[in-house]
């Protein structure tokens, strides 16, 4: 039994909180053989907080990994050594071999090249900075726990975009928003002079897949993160996250100047409220010279902005801009906003108030929008904005916390739905104008670039609530990195890096990751049905009517299910929104006939007798679907359940518990949902969809 944090907790796992770099010895003896002719030793030069930091990780995790003990020099002295130093500190024969490499990576790139020396080889990892050989040493590594080769190494990479960051909607005292897995991180009672080892495990964490960014706090903004008090702290995490490659964020309350700077008005053209807002940006970059900027959430959800003031997002957005401006700070402004007094269709706010601003934001406001135009649901289309402003940079906000999609209570693996959406083609320059070509900036040139994830990260032992829900913090670090990676390769690196390389383990247990989404798709929202979760908390079937006031949060506004049919039109006959898409999508999920089955009910009210491309009924398929994701869910704990002897008994338990509450919980969605729709379609289950007990 372990005492930690001052609770009692037998079968915690160790295993558990070290996430994907648990670096386990290698049990192939031929491969660690060949390893080990490879490394005898380490070669550090340079002697930054970074490079330390690289050398002790790399040191540590061949020893683990290797069963060797294997020595740190600071000059060429060993054969078969692994060379770290950023390319200034690399001495000039070892510089000439990589010259050429150099030309190919970014600043925060690196380079892994199997190099000859005076007939001596080793294996440098270098970089223009030195944030990039520690990155370098996070890929080495990755090889060696994925059991990939290391001969004739030859890799040079870069990330494809420059904003990598998470978004915590941590609150100061330490709830956070949507979060499901403990309490917020940050300790901000015992900052700045208590530094957890918590702080430095997560910046560890974050560093081995690419994020170089934090928001620590919530968007729904708490204006005293801004004062001197909480600064101090701010400052502290910080210098903790610094040598990681980590910049500190912080989301701007757009009414601060009233709450902690006594002005009478937040008014972005007032005088007074820039200037304060330039002395706030002084301030903090005082402290903290690499501040990374503001994230604003701004009329939207009854946050203030200035809206209130008769102004715009772009008077808002470029107000704060120009005050982070000469410390070289950005904001990062959403875009999700909508408004009870325009309820005919949320899905189309968004669009209608950001894409005629484009062009007028300042060179270093970023628009952040989410994947979807109504909130981070199980499926939704992508979002209509990606492709359609083409002065202004847009980044992605993913939602890695799982709100819509079972708390942590289910296992879905994120970085499935990422990419479909990454695969989106927006045909706003034509085709192959995929959204990920939007973000990451190839399309229209942006100066910044970025991707955004909402953390799924708290104090619970285990970080993420369920060990597989690390998957998707992981997943959504590499995809990041390269938004081009595939979700496969994800979970197959994950899994070998959190579990175990054994084949056996690994293909089955990659295929229940990849079904997982579509499997929540299925028995929570198919066919395109959206929101129609309980209301409020979002966990569990709700699809009924809500007591809430506003009626863009009441699920039957979703849905639209009567006796003639369910879905909401979107066509040109209904709220027209698919005309914010290009020309040739917008025809695509216009009509009946050749839009997706899996959008059909996000664009359209379909009839109950309506013929689905299977031959299917709507509700027959409908209810069949309710049915496969039960099913589904059902192959996975079957699946785990055979993967007993390839995992450690507390996180094998922990998962199979969960499956159980998932199993349980697909069913419950299931006889919800068509309990309920089956009072307007009057029809009968069909065969081979289970009656509810
Ligand atoms: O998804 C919704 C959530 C809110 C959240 C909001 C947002 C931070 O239900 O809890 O508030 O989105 O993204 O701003």
């Amino acid at each position: 039994m372990i005492l930690l944090l001052g609770i009692s907790w037998s079968g915690f796992s160790q295993k558990d909180y070290k996430l994907w770099l648990q670096y386990n010895t290698l049990t192939n003896l031929d491969l660690k053989a060949k390893y080990l002719s490879h490394i005898k030793g380490i070669t550090l030069l340079g002697n930054s907080e970074t490079i330390s930091i690289a050398g002790n990780e790399l040191q540590s995790a061949l020893e683990d990994m290797l069963e060797k003990k294997i020595t740190v020099n600071t000059k060429l002295e060993v054969f078969q050594s692994i060379v770290i130093g950023s390319k200034t500190h690399l001495n000039a024969e070892i510089q000439k071999t990589v010259e050429s490499d150099l030309n190919l990576i970014n600043d925060e790139g690196f380079i892994i090249k199997s190099i000859v020396i005076n007939n001596k080889s080793h294996i440098v990892i270098t970089g223009k900075k030195e944030v990039g050989v520690l990155y370098g040493v996070y890929s080495f590594l990755r090889l060696i726990q994925t059991n990939k080769s290391i001969e004739k190494l030859n890799i040079a990479d870069s990330p494809k975009t420059n904003i990598r960051i998470l978004n915590h909607w941590d609150n100061l005292d330490r709830t956070v928003e949507r979060g499901y897995a403990g309490f917020s991180l940050w300790n901000w009672q015992k900052l700045p002079d208590f530094i957890e080892q918590r702080y430095i495990d997560y910046a560890r964490a974050n560093a081995s897949i690419g994020i170089n960014g934090t928001v620590l706090t919530n968007v729904n903004a708490n204006a005293l993160i801004l004062t001197p008090q909480y600064l101090e702290k701010v400052e502290a995490l910080a210098n903790v996250f610094r040598p990681y490659g980590i910049k500190v964020y912080l989301t701007a309350r757009f009414s601060a100047p009233i709450e902690i700077g006594g002005l009478k008005t937040a008014d972005p053209k007032d005088a007074d409220v820039a200037n304060w807002w330039k002395a706030k940006a002084k301030e903090i970059y005082v402290r903290i010279p690499d501040f990374g900027g503001f994230l604003v959430k701004a009329n939207s959800e009854g946050q203030p902005g200035p809206q209130n003031y008769g102004r715009n997002h772009v008077d808002g957005a470029n107000m704060l801009a120009d005050a982070v401006a000469p410390f070289g700070g950005v904001i990062m402004w959403r875009a999700f906003v909508y408004s009870e007094h325009d309820a005919n269709d949320r899905a189309k706010q968004a669009h209608a108030e950001f894409q005629p601003c484009d062009g007028k934001f300042r060179e270093n406001v970023i628009v952040q929008v989410k994947n979807g135009a109504i909130d981070f649901q199980p499926r939704e289309p992508f979002h209509p904005l990606f492709g359609a402003m083409t002065k202004t940079p847009l980044m992605m906000e993913f939602q890695i916390t799982q709100e819509y999609l079972g708390f942590s209570t289910h296992l879905v693996f994120l970085p499935k739905l990422f990419q479909e959406v990454l695969e989106s083609d927006t045909y706003q320059k034509g085709k192959g104008s995929t959204v990920t070509k939007v973000i990451d900036g190839s399309i229209y040139k942006n100066k910044i670039t970025g991707i955004a994830g909402v953390a799924n990260i708290g104090n619970d032992l285990n970080w993420t609530g369920h060990p597989f829900a690390q998957a998707n913090w992981y997943g959504f670090g590499r995809l990041a990195w390269n938004p081009y990676l595939d979700s496969e390769t994800i979970a197959d690196e994950w899994l070998r890096c959190t579990f175990s390389n054994d084949k056996k383990f690994i293909a089955p247990i990659k295929e229940m990751l990849i079904q997982s989404r579509e499997a929540v798709v299925n028995y929570m929202t198919p066919l395109g049905l959206h929101h129609i979760m309980d209301t409020g908390h979002h966990y569990g079937p709700g699809p009924w009517v809500s007591n809430l006031s506003r009626p863009e949060w009441n699920p039957v506004y979703y849905h639209k299910a009567d006796k003639n049919g369910i879905g909401f039109d979107r066509s040109k006959s209904g709220t027209n929104a698919v005309s914010q898409y290009a020309p040739e999508v917008a025809v695509i999920f216009d009509k009946l006939e050749t839009c997706p089955e899996k959008d059909l009910l996000w664009f359209h009210h379909v009839s109950w007798d309506y013929k689905l491309k299977d031959g299917h009924t709507l509700w027959d398929g409908m209810a069949l679907k309710y049915q496969q994701g039960v099913n589904q869910v059902a192959a996975m704990q079957k699946t785990w359940n055979a993967s007993e002897k390839y995992v450690d008994s507390e996180r094998f338990k922990e998962v199979q518990m969960l499956l159980n509450i998932q199993y349980k919980e697909a069913k419950w969605w299931r006889d919800a949902c068509l309990l309920y729709f089956q009072q307007f379609s009057g029809k009968e289950l069909p065969i081979g969809v289970e009656k509810p007990s």
